[in-house]
C-alpha cells in the first residue's frame, strides 16, 4: 500500500501544474531589485510609498517580500500594484498572493489588507472589482494564500492588480510575496 501511495504521489508531482506556471505577472516573488529596502519592486508601482516597499524582514520564497503599512491617519491606505496592458474583455483573471502579518507592527482593530483589480480604458479607471480582505487574525508565522477572481469588463484594455492596506480604525501592516495571476 505504501508503495502504491508513493507511486501516486510521484505521479501527482510529475503531472500537476508547477506553481507559478502561466503567471502573467513579472517579478512575482519580489526578488528584483535586490538590496533596495523600501523601494518599489521592479516592474511594479506603489502609492504612499513611504509606507511600502521591498524588505528582507520576511519572505515566503527567495530573499525578499513587500511590506505594506500606512501612515498614522484613520482613513489612509497604501499599496503596490502591477499594471497589465493586455487585458481581454470577457476573460477571467485569477489573482492571488501570500500574506503574513507583521510581527513588528501587527494589524490591529479595523485595519485590513485587500486585493482588488482596477479596470482601465485609455489609462482611466472604468470599474473596480474588490476582492478578499484579511485583518488582525492573519498569522504572523504561516503565510496565507489569498485569492480573488474577476471577469474583465467590456471596454477594458488594461488593469491594475492591487495589493493594499487600509488603516481605518486600526494600525499595523503585513508582508506579501509570491503573486500569481492567471488569465483564462
Ligand atoms: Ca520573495
Amino acid at each position: 500500500m505504501k508503495c502504491i501511495l508513493g507511486a501516486a504521489a510521484i505521479m501527482l508531482t510529475l503531472c500537476g501544474p508547477v506553481y507559478g506556471e502561466g503567471n502573467i505577472v513579472p517579478n512575482a516573488s519580489f526578488e528584483e531589485l535586490k538590496g533596495f529596502d523600501g523601494e518599489n519592486p521592479a516592474g511594479w508601482w506603489s502609492w504612499n510609498s513611504d509606507y511600502n516597499g521591498l524588505t528582507t524582514e520576511a519572505k515566503r520564497t527567495g530573499d525578499q517580500s513587500v511590506s505594506i503599512s500606512a501612515e498614522a491617519n484613520t482613513e489612509t491606505h497604501s499599496g503596490v500594484l502591477y499594471r497589465y496592458r493586455n487585458v481581454v474583455p470577457g476573460k477571467t483573471y485569477v489573482f492571488s498572493c501570500f500574506v503574513l502579518n507583521s510581527a513588528n507592527n501587527p494589524i490591529t482593530g479595523g485595519a485590513y489588507g485587500q486585493l482588488s483589480i482596477e479596470w482601465l480604458k485609455n489609462e482611466k479607471e472604468i470599474e473596480r472589482t474588490w476582492g478578499v480582505t484579511w485583518g488582525p487574525d492573519v498569522s504572523m508565522t504561516d503565510w496565507k494564500q489569498v485569492e480573488m477572481t474577476a471577469v474583465a469588463p467590456a471596454d477594458a484594455d488594461a488593469c491594475n492588480f492591487v495589493i493594499q492596506f487600509f488603516r481605518k480604525d486600526g494600525s499595523g501592516g503585513y508582508y506579501a510575496d509570491d503573486v500569481m495571476v492567471e488569465e483564462k
